[in-house]
């Protein structure tokens, strides 16, 4: 990843917390950009309300990370004011997830946003997609803007407090593109994020690894590029003295093409 991702100084348009609604890119049914001028268009847009991000890289044996502050506190303020407003939570069934075929209730709020008819499956549950709210397409556009990565659906988490958490896990589900890197925006109150290879983990650690340990700021972007997800495993670990919530939104890119036996996603519609 290049210093400065985009070159142009121009700022994103937001008037009084109302954010302008951000150019739409269009995807062809493999998820990529239609064609080479229809690429060339969008980025012209994008380049409209692009601003220069400085990013840091993160790296180690197998673990490839870029962190950057993409939003000021005033719009991340604003940002997550507005996704309070307009994110509906899983509730019920919905809301549990399956542990050795066991249901519990998790410790955080989640919410699925996407393309139409996208479908995802993770914890033993299947999660249909709602429709992008002005906000998350905001978000969406402005993180494409930053790193030129497309993505068609967000997996939302909402950490009422330090209570609230994410046990260790890889996003490694087959149907995730597996070239696109998974970003993850942070607003709200700061968390530690640990990431821990898969051959250190546990008392008996096959290999001696230190964990990588980062502090996700408000109006932050991390991304997980790959091979990362393959041999880190990551997780938001509980903080008492946090008091104050957090929400984190993690875009991803779902392939709408199989790459196993069964269809990995079919478009409803
Ligand atoms: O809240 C976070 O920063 C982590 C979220 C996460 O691990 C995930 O969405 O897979």
């Amino acid at each position: 990843m290049e210093k400065f991702a985009n070159k142009s100084q121009k700022k994103r348009s937001c008037v009084c917390g109302v954010f302008t609604r951000a150019p739409r890119i269009k995807l062809d049914t493999d998820g990529r950009m239609q064609n080479e001028e229809d690429e060339e268009a969008e980025l012209e847009v994008l380049a409209e309300f692009s601003h220069p991000v400085p990013w840091q890289k993160i790296e180690a044996q197998g673990l490839d990370l870029d962190y950057a502050l993409l939003f000021s506190k005033e719009e991340a303020d604003a940002l997550f004011k507005q996704l309070e407003e307009e994110v509906m939570y899983s509730t019920g069934e919905e809301a549990k997830v399956q542990v050795f075929g066991k249901l519990h209730n998790i410790p955080r709020r989640q919410a699925t946003y996407g393309d139409a008819g996208l479908r995802y499956t993770y914890s033993g549950r299947t999660h249909l997609a709602c429709t992008w709210t002005p906000t998350l397409e905001y978000i969406r556009d402005a993180v494409t803007n930053a790193t030129g990565h497309t993505f068609n659906f967000v997996l939302i988490n909402r950490y009422r407090d330090g209570e609230d958490h994410i046990g260790e896990h890889r996003d490694d589900e087959k149907e995730l593109d597996p070239v696109c890197p998974i970003a993850s925006v942070s607003l709200g109150a700061a968390r530690d994020f640990v990431l821990r290879h898969r051959d250190a983990r546990g008392k008996r650690g096959a290999r001696r690894l230190e964990p990588v340990k980062l502090q996700l700021a408000h109006g932050s972007l991390l991304l997980m590029n790959p091979p990362t997800n393959t041999f880190w495993y990551h997780s938001l670990p509980v903080r008492k003295k946090v008091r104050l919530p957090r929400i984190n939104l993690t875009f991803r890119r779902i392939l709408l093409i199989s790459r196993g036996e069964e269809p990995a996603n079919v478009w409803s519609l």
